[in-house]
């Protein structure tokens, strides 16, 4: 059974003994706008897993959430601490908002964050740009997401928990100036091993960021280590593999392997919702007016997730087994992101080569065998397609989890579809019960899905039964991560005693 959000809070207090969370991230949980119609502020909540999943247990706890003001009117609704009460319907925490010029959002989010740190930590460094103007600006943000941060906490009474990879400098700066603050962060992509993180003309320093942390949590155990590696190859850490610790200049940071997941219980509510069924019939007679089977693929337009590799899998698909022609239709929604960068755009116009190609060589008057929807859709959407869908095809080149492999598993309430997850993404680490393949190997994946799609109807429930009682929530991951949170918070008191954390 897993646990609620507002068991989670007060779990967290009872661990935390009443001190203070403050979540740090690149993007914000609400963010103001213009309505078009009256001029008057709006609040939406920007899509994203994570961030609506941490914002009922903030709500539960009533702490401080720092992040980039993004919206157009964010500037707009804040006092002159640039702080907002949010949900603004029933305030119960606090959003700290750091301002980013137009050259921030270049140079540190678009430039070293998403062109270097990304690509290096997808195996992918003949993607990466180096400039010195992204990482002197990583560091410049770094040091304001930092500085406020440390407006935001009074003495030692918090704990702050980082998010992800565009913050790795942060925690030393706080660190240096409160070091009895208890600093956690989670790095939602792969660490990459030894031999490419090496590569990386800063890795010193990302590393010594990372390490003033108290704990340092990845998606997997694989990941850790690498970590763990790369911080006493290139950082000169004293580590100890077995008990996962790193130490530097008196300071240890505690590495752990923590698979999040999703909400489980809104997928699954969303899939069964009452209009649940009235979506499925007009989908169906949307993409495959002509009945038969049903593929969906849902994934950020990026080069990790292994896209064009699935396209060219259900080509030959239906070059190989014409029988599937007219039976089998696929559908992709492929939503835009950054697409300010090259490579990004690039990969969208070759999508479209793709499906364009593909729709030619086997399309008919009657039948269109893929459907590229470029467009964000609502959970309760998504929810329907994951739930009608014979096969859902995860390709990813590397994924540091894949959520959408947990969306699918959530959503099949009728447990008659497949999960055809690449061995590459995280999840696979943990859904036994999905047909693992190699997107690498386009013809033994497109035979992989025709023997996906022919299973038997007991199998395939078994297998997907399987998975759903296995499925951790986000909660759970959240739970595992205070825990271990809990009983490292201690060590950073004992060690502000000696005074002994490390400097700048
Ligand atoms: P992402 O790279 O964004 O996340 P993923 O885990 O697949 O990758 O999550 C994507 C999310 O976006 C899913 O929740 C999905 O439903 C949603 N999404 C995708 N396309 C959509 C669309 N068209 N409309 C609406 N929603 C859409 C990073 C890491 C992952 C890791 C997560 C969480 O790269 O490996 O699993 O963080 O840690």
């Amino acid at each position: 059974m897993s646990i609620s959000p507002e068991d989670l809070g007060s779990l967290f207090r009872t661990l935390l003994g009443g001190r203070r969370l403050v979540v740090v991230s690149n993007r914000e949980p609400y963010e103001h706008s213009w309505s078009d119609e009256v001029g008057e502020v709006e609040v939406e909540r920007p899509a994203g897993g994570l961030t609506s999943a941490l914002d009922p247990l903030m709500q539960a706890l009533g702490g401080t959430w720092v992040a980039w003001g993004s919206g157009e009117a964010d500037a707009e609704a804040v006092d002159a601490d640039h702080r907002v009460r949010v949900p603004p319907e029933d305030p119960g925490y606090t959003l700290r908002r750091v301002w980013l010029t137009h050259h921030d959002v270049h140079r540190y989010y678009l430039g070293f964050s998403n062109q270097f740190l990304w690509p290096i930590c997808h195996l992918r460094p003949d993607l990466t740009r180096v400039r010195s103007r992204y990482w002197e600006r990583y560091r410049r943000v770094n040091r304001r997401f930092a500085e406020a941060v440390l407006q935001e906490v009074s003495g030692s009474d918090a704990v702050v928990w980082f998010q992800d990879y565009h913050l790795a400098l942060a925690p030393l700066l706080v660190r240096a100036r409160r070091p009895g603050l208890t600093l956690a962060h989670f790095w939602h992509i792969p660490f990459p091993p030894y031999d490419v993180f090496r590569l990386a003309p800063q890795a010193g320093f990302l590393l010594r960021g990372m390490l003033a942390n108290d704990l340092m949590g990845f998606h997997l155990a694989g990941f850790a280590d690498n970590f763990l590696r790369c911080a006493a190859e290139l950082a000169g850490a004293a580590v100890d593999m077995e008990a996962r610790t790193a130490t530097l200049e008196g300071h240890t940071c505690h590495v752990g392997a923590f698979p999040i997941s999703i909400d489980v219980e809104q997928f699954r509510a969303a899939a069964t919702a009452p209009d649940a069924e009235a979506a499925m019939e007009r989908l169906w007679a949307r993409y495959a007016p002509g009945g038969g089977m049903l593929g969906v693929g849902v994934d950020r337009m990026d080069y990790s997730k292994g896209i064009p590799e699935k396209l060219k899998a259900l080509e030959l698909l239906w070059d190989r087994y014409p029988e599937l022609r007219g039976r089998f239709t696929f559908v992709q929604v492929a939503v835009p992101s950054r697409s300010d960068i090259a490579a990004y755009d690039e990969l969208s116009q070759k999508v479209d080569r793709q499906v364009w190609r593909i729709n030619e060589r086997f399309g008919t008057s009657e039948w269109r065998p893929v459907h590229l929807l470029k467009q964000s859709l609502p959970t309760e959407r998504l929810a329907v397609l994951y739930r009608m869908a014979n096969v859902c095809v995860v390709s990813s080149l590397q994924d540091g989890m894949n959520l959408v492999a947990k969306e699918f598993v959530a959503s099949q309430t009728d447990a008659r579809g497949v999960l055809v997850l690449s061995r590459f993404a995280g999840a696979a680490e943990e859904m036994e019960g999905a047909v693992l393949v190699n997107p690498f190997d386009p013809e033994t994946c497109a035979l992989q899905i025709r023997d996906a799609l022919l299973l038997p109807p007991d199998e395939r429930e078994r297998a997907m039964r399987g998975m759903q009682t296995g499925m951790a929530s986000i909660y759970d991951w959240m739970e595992s991560y205070f825990a271990a949170w809990s009983a490292h918070a201690g060590e950073a008191s004992a060690e502000e005693g000696k005074g002994d954390a490390p400097g700048a």
